[in-house]
């Protein structure tokens, strides 16, 4: 899979991707150590009226691309020209959400317009899927995180999650009910689930969801001896059930001791954010 990042947020995860072999990864800003450096401009539309060709210097491996970004920054602007010199390519969308009350009102006004153009893409099925999270959540989701290193902690998160839906998503599970979601279903959110406090941790506070799986990776050992397990988890899938939802699950064999799972909801509805709500 390809990923590339717009921008410094866009960059930073892009950056965190590059760990995995799996992912060709390209990082695109204003500054030299970037993989494609574009001239700086001076506003967010001075970025949309002048955004350079890419799509070679990009040199994409087969397959889908995942383009990373937070609508936040001047930069967000060259997004919507970027997505069309990939319109050949099977594309999804991560888009950060950054904490809202500490933007400019310029930056505010950024951030909605690219935030509400990617959903109409998504809907409009431009966009294969796009991935919504909220710093703030992301942060809740993470725990205490200390200053130094903190977007680290923060990118760390998204990545190991995206990467183990990825993975999951490609693998057979040992049961499970998966139900595809619907082809409108094309806004989503993604998350963890605490299994001791069985708590789930959202990125975003997605609503109006008509779809949720849960991937739950356990350890060998404990998939041939622990009888109750299987019980616990339908009962909590259970207790997810609401009108109008699917829930789907994956149980998949791993070699790690820990028990984890990740989680991911879809919705054909168009998102404001929590200060909008
Ligand atoms: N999750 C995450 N968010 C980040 C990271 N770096 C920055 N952000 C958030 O993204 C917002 C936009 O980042 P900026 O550096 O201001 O913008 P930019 O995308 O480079 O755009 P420019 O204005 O053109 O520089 C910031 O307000 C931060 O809240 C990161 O590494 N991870
Ligand atoms: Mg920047």
């Amino acid at each position: 899979m390809n990923i590339i990042g717009l921008g410094k947020a866009g960059c930073n995860i892009a950056k965190a991707f590059s760990k995995f072999p799996q992912y060709h990864t390209v990082q695109i800003d204003v500054g030299k150590d970037s993989d494609i450096t574009i001239k700086g401009r001076k506003s967010h539309e001075d970025y949309d009226t002048h955004f350079p060709s890419v799509k070679k210097r990009l040199k994409l491996t087969e397959g889908s691309v995942q383009v990373v970004l937070c609508g936040a920054g001047k930069i967000s602007g060259g997004s919507l020209q970027l997505l069309a010199q990939l319109h050949d390519r099977e594309v999804s969308v991560v888009y950060i959400q950054p904490d809202l009350q500490l933007l400019s009102e310029i930056q505010k006004i950024q951030e909605k317009i690219v935030r509400n153009v990617l959903q109409e893409y998504a809907r409009s099925g431009k966009l294969q899927m796009l991935y919504l999270v909220d710093n703030l959540l992301l942060e809740k989701g993470v725990g205490e995180v200390p200053i130094l290193g903190y977007f680290e902690v923060l990118n760390q998160a998204v990545v190991n999650t995206l990467h183990m839906l990825n993975i999951f998503q490609n693998s057979e599970p040992v049961i499970g009910n998966y139900i595809a979601p619907s082809a409108l279903s094309r806004i989503a959110t993604i998350g963890v689930v605490d299994l001791e406090k069985e708590e789930e941790k959202w990125f975003f506070q997605l609503t109006h969801a008509r779809e949720m799986v849960y991937y739950y990776g356990i350890n060998e050992e404990e998939l041939k001896t622990d009888g109750s397990l299987f019980r616990r988890i339908t009962d909590f899938l259970k207790s997810k059930l609401e009108e109008g939802i699917n829930i789907s699950y994956g149980i998949f064999k791993t070699s790690y001791e820990q028990k984890y799972c990740y989680c991911i909801k879809y919705t054909s509805v168009v998102q404001s954010s929590l200060e909008e709500k």
